[in-house]
């Protein structure tokens, strides 16, 4: 009995310094791909947000959109999610992102499509540059005058803005561009009403008087 006990108390230490190994070396395995996923998962999701808050400028322009709802539903649910993860980078990479959306104000997005203008229709004063997509499948171009509205603007006898007519209320426009092209037109621009619109028109027909306009206010 002597001799045993030694020989058990060392199996004894044994077996439990396997146990304890195994344990850290579960543990280790498991908590390792899985902190890398949650990181991955921010990551994810910081990017994903930031197309999102693109894609809510772009669905303000429709303020009709019920994908507005959906795509801010969204983002405050990741955002939660985030806060939730009690992770500092990721809600400052979040709070960045959103001091980000709200700098843009000297841009405005643009989207021209049959038959319709796309935008923000609150708009500051100041220098303004309009960022125009293309997202229809025509070529089209984009015009700004001021006045109340399409209907209220002069019109030549297919619909389209009376440009001459207008004078010093046209402020002007881009060049004619295709489907998935993208063009800027930077102005400054002082409290009132606007028009925006795409100002093409071949014989009897003209894009604005198809739909293509769209009244915002400055203010
Ligand atoms: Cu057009």
């Amino acid at each position: 009995m002597k001799m045993l006990k030694p020989v058990l108390l060392a199996l004894i230490a044994a077996l439990v310094l396997a146990a304890c190994g195994d344990d850290g070396g579960d543990t280790a395995t498991n908590e390792t791909p899985a902190a890398d996923a949650a990181e991955g998962d921010d990551e994810a999701m910081a990017e994903d947000e930031s197309d999102e808050a693109m894609a809510e400028d772009d669905d303000a322009a429709d303020s009709h959109s019920d994908d507005t709802d959906g795509d801010e539903a969204m983002a405050e649910d990741e955002s939660d999610e985030a806060m939730a993860e009690d992770d500092d980078e990721a809600m400052a990479e979040d709070e960045a992102m959103a001091e980000d959306g709200d700098g843009a104000a000297g841009a405005v997005a643009v989207s021209l499509v049959e038959w319709a203008v796309n935008a923000e229709t609150e708009l500051s004063a100041g220098t303004t540059t309009f960022a125009v997509t293309n997202d229809g499948s025509f070529t089209h171009k984009f015009g700004l005058a001021r006045g109340d509205s399409y209907e209220t603007l002069p019109q030549t006898d297919n619909g389209a803005i009376d440009e001459d007519a207008l004078g010093a209320d046209f402020l002007g426009d881009t060049a004619n561009f295709d489907a998935g092209q993208s063009e800027e037109l930077t102005l400054d621009l002082e409290p009132g009403n606007y028009v925006l619109f795409c100002n093409i028109a071949i014989g009897p027909n003209s894009h604005a008087a198809a739909g293509q306009t769209l009244s915002v206010t400055v203010s």
